[in-house]
């Protein structure tokens, strides 16, 4: 048995372990409603997402006639912060923007 084929041993363990596999990435999008302004959809695309001015305007735009879409893709703890700081400054500005999260 050659170094290669020991390795290949190894890596099929570790396989079998769950040593390798990447933790799961969570989708969070935004939800549509009546009452938050574009503009402030747009402003939390940009800060909380990231997103550049035009991108964050074509979301936002998806949004309001589709009712939902993808604001990020993020491990489970990060999209739960993002949700976080959404849900805290809609409230904060008295909007009742929503967002949600879906594993991947
Ligand atoms: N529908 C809102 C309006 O007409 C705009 C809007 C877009 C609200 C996206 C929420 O996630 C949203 N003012």
């Amino acid at each position: 048995m050659d170094e290669f084929e020991l390795n290949l041993g190894e890596e099929l363990e570790a396989e079998e372990k769950g040593e390798v596999k990447s933790p799961p990435l969570y989708k969070v999008f935004l939800l549509n409603d009546d009452y938050t302004t574009m503009e402030f959809v747009v402003h939390i695309l940009e800060k909380v997402f990231h997103k550049p001015p035009v991108e964050a305007a074509q979301i936002m735009l998806h949004v309001h006639k589709n009712g939902k879409g993808l604001a990020g893709v993020y491990s489970h703890e990060i999209a739960e912060t993002k949700i976080a700081a959404v849900h805290e400054l809609a409230l904060r500005n008295s909007f009742p923007l929503k967002c949600t999260m879906e594993k991947e």
